[in-house]
């Protein structure tokens, strides 16, 4: 953290590059109802994809009003599915201990975490609009106490050295540069503590970024890295890949339910489909331990 000095008043603020305080800028401003109205069917706010074989009967519902609540709540099925399968490769989390949501979003996983361990948790958004939203939702689910949001840098937290027993990016790595990353989260996770990601790479053996790899940098102002370079930059960082799952199969049925739904499109949904299958990109679940 820095601290900015104006007159006799200092105030903490979060380091930024001004590619930073852009995606912020995007943040702070979005409200697609993919997430909005995902999130309000039981006020778990996730922002990554969904995983798992999808309930197609929901696309057959005649009523139309009710097809789009079918297809609303299967969608969040498979995204609350993928925050339910990272919060299981957390480790053995007991309720006293700690751990840090890098690109907390609007809070969904750091609930998820809660609510399966009991453990305190800490996220972290660029976005002082999400950071603000999360701890509201934690208000009143009562549960401020032990889960807590805050607008900071994930790579310049000025959260505690070693207080963490989990650690996990879902879907936040590709805005950041990989090696700044993993030593804030080598720092403040305790020896033997797991760190876990859940992201979109692109993948080395296509060769290059592919052109849906840059449409997608392009639709979120991210930086989709090399699969290669997760396992490089861990391991200059004293993290030992444990798990590596490659989930790009069970990734697609979301995005081929997600592309029928209307009402919830954002137009990025054959993007994601035409990447994954032309082989460029994938979903890459990775589980580290800090040694
Ligand atoms: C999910 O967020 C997407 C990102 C955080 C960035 C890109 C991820 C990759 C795996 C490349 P979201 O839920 O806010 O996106 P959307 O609005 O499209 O649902
Ligand atoms: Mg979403």
């Amino acid at each position: 953290m820095t601290t900015a000095h104006a007159g006799t008043a200092s105030a903490q603020v979060p380091t930024q590059s001004v590619y930073q305080s852009r995606v912020a800028d995007y943040w702070n401003a979005e409200e697609n109802p993919v997430n909005l109205e995902l999130g309000m069917i039981d006020d778990l706010y996730h922002h990554h994809y969904g995983l798992g074989e999808a309930d197609r009967s929901v696309l057959e519902e005649q009523d139309p009003e009710r097809r789009r609540t079918r297809i609303t709540a299967e969608l969040h099925r498979l995204e609350h599915a993928q925050a339910e399968l990272l919060a299981s490769h957390l480790g053995d989390l007991a309720p006293e201990d700690r751990v840090f949501d890098a690109g907390c979003g609007r809070g969904g996983g750091s609930v998820t975490a809660h609510l399966r361990y009991g453990c305190h948790a800490d996220g972290v958004t660029i976005s002082a609009k999400q950071a603000a939203f999360a701890n509201e939702q934690a208000r009143k689910r009562g549960i401020d106490g032990k889960v807590r949001y805050h607008h900071r840098n994930m790579l310049d937290t000025g959260l505690a050295t070693g207080a963490y027993a989990a650690s996990w990016n879902n879907e936040s790595t590709m805005y950041v540069e990989l090696d700044l990353l993993f030593a804030e989260h080598a720092r403040l996770l305790r020896r033997g503590g797991r760190y876990v990601t859940v992201t979109g790479c692109y993948n080395d053996t296509y060769g290059q970024a592919s052109r849906e790899v840059s449409l997608i940098n392009a639709h979120y102002i991210c930086d989709i890295h090399p699969r290669s370079e997760y396992f490089r930059a861990m391991a200059r960082n004293r993290l030992v890949p444990v798990h590596v799952e490659d989930l790009t199969q069970a990734a697609i049925p979301y995005w081929e339910l997600r592309r029928q739904a209307d009402h919830l499109v954002t137009g990025i949904e054959d993007t994601f489909l035409n990447a994954y299958r032309n082989g460029s990109f994938q979903y890459l679940l990775i589980a580290a331990d800090r040694v």
